[in-house]
């Protein structure tokens, strides 16, 4: 039997386990039972099922596959990464409507590895909502938008990334699925603060998947994914109103600057 079997095995049995303890502790009926497997049917229907567990699971998930690693935080990828964004290089614009609304979002930064040393040629992979909290390829039909702020950008020889976007806004889980009405039978609010998602790569260093969350949102202190929000992860960019520096831009409105550094650490050597 190979590693992966005996993985699967030892995992399986326990994931019973709990699962017949749960149905035991609760006296979870007949009754309860068929609506849970009608509602697993249906979270399958309206393609949710991984909305509905990067929101209750993904974050224990993060904790278990990350605890202990060195470099910037991470945090949960959640329900809306494309694999195969637009490869861009550092300086650049990420790919948006001609009439994309929203304030534009100047995001600067380095990728370092964890001693401090700039990495050149790192990927930074990017998406986020648009400016009313809806995401390419899903709240948005893709031929509509196709990678809408959605890139992956490559630092340049300072390892540095200058990208040029629009804020993000709060994301609403949808209230017509299964996922909107479990939270709302739980009577929670179904709110995300506003957020940018990143996955940060560079050969030999182990890839991080996080995100920025924007100190003045509302929900920030109540995003609906419990524990998605980490203290080192949230940013406040700076707000631009000069008129003239707008006009030198070629900018009607306000424009905001966020500068980040992302720390990655070494990957795992596999040892000999
Ligand atoms: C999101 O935008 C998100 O990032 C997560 C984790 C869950 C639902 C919506
Ligand atoms: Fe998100």
């Amino acid at each position: 039997m190979g590693a992966e079997d005996s993985r699967l095995d030892e995992v399986f049995d326990n994931l019973l386990t709990t699962l017949r303890n749960f149905v035991k502790e609760n006296r979870i009926t007949h009754d309860e039972y068929r609506r849970a497997v009608a509602f697993m049917t249906e979270v399958g229907q309206k393609g949710e099922v991984s909305l509905l567990c990067d929101v209750f699971i993904e974050v224990s998930v993060d904790a278990a596959d990350n605890s202990g690693r060195s470099g910037t935080i991470t945090t949960i990828e959640g329900p809306f990464y494309v694999h195969d964004a637009p490869m861009l290089n550092s300086p650049c614009v990420l790919p948006q409507r001609l009439d994309e609304s929203g304030p534009v979002l100047l995001f600067t930064g380095t990728v370092l590895s964890s001693k401090g040393e700039p990495l050149p040629g790192a990927v930074l992979d990017l998406w986020q909502s648009d400016t009313h909290g809806l995401y390419s390829h899903f709240d948005i039909p893709k031929n509509e938008a196709p990678y809408n702020l959605r890139a992956r950008v490559t630092t340049d020889r300072q390892g540095k990334f200058d990208v040029q976007t629009r804020l993000p806004a709060p994301y609403e889980i949808p209230k017509s699925g299964p996922t909107g009405a479990l939270l709302a039978a739980l009577q929670r609010h179904a709110w995300r603060p506003a957020h940018l998602h990143m996955k940060v790569e560079h050969s030999g260093h182990r890839t991080l998947t996080t995100q920025l969350f924007l100190k003045k949102d509302p929900w920030i202190d109540s995003d609906v994914v419990e524990g998605a929000v980490k203290q080192a992860l949230i940013v406040d960019p700076v707000m631009h109103d000069d008129a003239d520096d707008l006009h030198r831009r070629n900018f009607s409105e306000p424009y905001f600057t966020l500068s980040y550094d992302f720390l990655l650490e070494p990957a795992i050597s596999k040892a000999a």
